[in-house]
Order: structure tokens, then C-alpha cells, then sequence
């Protein structure tokens, strides 16, 4: 083989190794959204951010036709009563993943152009804080399947973290050799 061919090829395969991984280093895990009553004005949408890179990322925006303004909110406890306010940014730790479910970190969709009911379908653009923009469709789910869902990201979110924490250890055990 000539070289000229050989460095052909290693140029191709660092092509598709680089693309690989720019669109494996963050994972959407079951986007869902909140189905409203027809008078409702506002939403929330919810998704898994899966970080399979060593660099930590954050979701600083989201951009969706469907309403007027899309804002990414926590909810919290305060007291007895739950209040959400807008953040600058949700956090996805390198190999580690961020949850956006009922209850903390969302999306809030803002003087929706129509009413959402289960089964249609929304379009999102995340955009992080690197510049990167990623599209994500989201189904519209009822508000019982809403209900299983938040048990679901629930437990999922745990799993994950103990599954996350279990892969790096084992991926850098060896350098905690060198303490
Ligand atoms: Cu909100």
C-alpha cells in the first residue's frame, strides 16, 4: 500500500471517529412532554442529557416553535408550596448525566401557539454552552403517563449514577495506582 493511501485512509478513519464522538459525547434519553387542558398556556418538557465525555457540558438555552418563549426552570420546595424559577444553566458533569423531570430541572414552554394533546409530537433545539445546538423531538404524553414517567426518570437517574460511577472507576482504575 502507498503511503499517500495510507494517510488517506487514517485522515477517513479520524473523520468518522471524530463525528462519532461528537454525537455520542451527549445522549437525549426520553424527551417527553407535558399534555395540558386546551386553556393551558404553558408546558413542561423533560429529558435525560447523558455525558459520555470527559468534559463537563451545560444546557444554557432551549429554542421550540411550538410557544412563544422556552425558558429551562428548577422547581423546588420551598415550605409547603413548590416554586420554579428560571436558571442560567442545568449543569452535565463530565460522565454523568443531567435529569430535566416533574418536580426539578425542566423546560418551560411559554404561551403555547396551540394546545398540546398526547400523541403530537414537539420540536426542541438545546443549545449548550459550547455553541453546540442539538435537535430533539419530544412526544406529548397524558398526564398519567406523565405520572409513571416521573417515577421512571426517578429510579433511572439513580441507576444510571451508580452505573456511571462503576464504568469510570473501572476506566481509571489505574491511575489511582500513582496516589
Ligand atoms: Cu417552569
Amino acid at each position: 500500500m502507498s503511503v499517500r493511501l495510507l494517510t488517506r485512509i487514517a485522515m477517513a478513519a479520524a473523520a468518522v471517529s471524530s463525528s462519532v464522538v461528537l454525537a455520542s459525547s451527549l445522549e437525549l434519553v426520553n424527551p417527553a412532554v407535558r399534555a395540558m387542558p386546551p386553556t393551558a398556556s404553558a408546558t413542561g418538557a423533560y429529558v435525560m442529557l447523558h455525558n459520555n465525555s470527559e468534559t463537563p457540558r451545560a444546557l444554557v438555552a432551549v429554542e421550540s416553535d411550538a410557544a412563544k418563549m422556552a425558558e429551562i426552570h428548577i422547581s423546588e420546595m420551598k415550605g409547603n408550596t413548590m416554586s420554579m424559577h428560571q436558571v442560567d444553566e442545568i449543569p452535565v458533569p463530565a460522565n454523568g448525566h443531567a435529569v430535566l423531570k416533574p418536580g426539578g430541572y425542566h423546560i418551560m414552554l411559554m404561551g403555547l401557539k396551540k394546545p398540546l394533546k398526547a400523541g403530537d409530537e414537539v420540536d426542541f433545539t438545546l443549545v449548550m454552552k459550547n455553541g453546540e445546538r442539538i435537535s430533539m423531538t419530544a412526544p406529548v404524553k397524558s398526564p398519567e403517563d406523565m405520572a409513571a414517567y416521573a417515577k421512571d426518570s426517578a429510579s433511572m437517574g439513580h441507576m444510571n449514577h451508580g452505573e456511571m460511577k462503576h464504568n469510570e472507576m473501572e476506566m481509571h482504575g489505574d491511575k489511582h495506582h500513582d496516589h
